[in-house]
């Protein structure tokens, strides 16, 4: 296993659109192993490929709750190649943050509830119906793999500020 970097603001591989996965090769388990390892010490919920620089269509994810004692149950799952096929005309709203813009959380309205098709680590297609902090997540994630961030939902003022200060912090951490 090995940690990744994550990258941020404003590198534009972000941008990028992933390519589905054609097949699971050990190099795409050690992958989802790397991200885990990764999701998990940074911490967060949910990481897509993008966010280690790899443009694939692949998403690790992991909502457990840390319990009265402090401990966690974990609940680790991967999406590969997921795609939304219903959506609900129902929206809840939920304040977001993202590994690849650190210390930044606004809230986003999306969809409440949404159906997703996905194969697992073994190749097997299944689909579930996401509602509350999965649905949220699995909409963040999934726009990852489109090259879409959640400040794209915000105004323009918002999403001009925040570039602004990730392109200020890149050139300081720059020179
Ligand atoms: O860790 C994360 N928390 C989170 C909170 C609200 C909505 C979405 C997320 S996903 C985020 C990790 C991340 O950036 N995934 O792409
Ligand atoms: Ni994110």
């Amino acid at each position: 296993m090995a940690l990744k970097d994550i990258i941020i603001l404003p590198d534009t591989q972000l941008r990028l659109v992933s390519k589905p996965v054609e097949t699971v090769t050990p190099e795409v388990r050690q992958l989802v192993d790397d991200m885990f390892q990764t999701m998990y010490d940074a911490p967060g919920i949910g990481l897509a490929a993008i966010q280690v620089a790899q443009p694939l269509r692949l998403i690790t994810m992991d909502l457990a709750k840390r319990d009265e004692n402090g401990d966690t149950n974990p609940q680790p799952r991967v999406f590969i190649n997921p795609e939304i096929i219903a959506k609900s005309d129902e929206l809840s709203v939920y304040e977001e943050g993202c590994l690849s813009i650190p210390e930044y959380y606004e809230e986003v309205e999306r969809p409440a509830k949404v159906r997703v098709r996905f194969l697992d680590i073994n190749g097997k297609v299944h689909e579930e119906e996401a509602e509350g902090l999965y649905a949220t997540c699995i909409q963040h994630e999934i726009d990852h793999l489109n090259g879409v961030l959640f400040i794209d939902y915000l105004s323009k003022l918002k999403r001009d500020r925040v570039m602004k200060k990730f392109s200020k912090a890149a050139k300081r951490a720059a020179e």
